[in-house]
């Protein structure tokens, strides 16, 4: 399964809070197209059910606490993300559910293309069916 948690540069002062970052390329594997974010979700709310063909995403949790159910069609994982500083890679290929541990917390994602339907695989039936048929030699 092809996701990997990634510790941001950070730069902390004392009393003046905290700043991390990450850049195009140097930080993570692609270069960034498009960004948006999930906030105002109660606890308890379910996102997700849905894999990308072709999108690379790098999803961060700046406040609050979020479950990633990570899914490749043979193995399956779970992530918290509760910790700014800490982003998750997901390649491409990739069920993913998202599950709020706490009120609002915020869901920020960098994807590296434009949004586009057409990449997403919404059944999971036709997702297994994907894998089975990109698998094959
Ligand atoms: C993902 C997870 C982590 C747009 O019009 N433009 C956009 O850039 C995005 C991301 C979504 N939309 C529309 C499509 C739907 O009508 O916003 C609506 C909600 O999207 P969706 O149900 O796909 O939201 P989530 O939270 O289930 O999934 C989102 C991303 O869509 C997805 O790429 O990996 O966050």
């Amino acid at each position: 399964m092809k996701f990997e948690l990634i510790k941001l540069k950070t730069v902390a002062t004392e009393r003046e809070g905290t700043l991390s970052f990450f850049e195009s390329k140097k930080d993570i594997g692609f270069e960034i197209c498009r960004f948006y974010y999930i906030y105002g979700a109660s606890i308890g709310v379910e996102r997700g059910r849905h894999a990308h063909k072709n999108l690379s995403q790098l999803l961060i949790c700046p406040y609050g606490s979020i479950t990633i159910k990570l899914d490749d069609g043979n193995e399956k994982k779970e992530v918290i993300l509760n910790q700014p500083d800490i982003a998750l890679y997901l390649s491409p290929g990739i069920w993913r559910e998202m599950i709020w541990n706490k009120d609002n917390s915020i869901l920020c994602v960098a994807a590296s293309d434009y949004y586009n339907e057409e990449d997403y695989i919404r059944d999971y039936s036709e997702f297994i069916r994907y894998i089975q048929n990109n698998s094959k030699g």
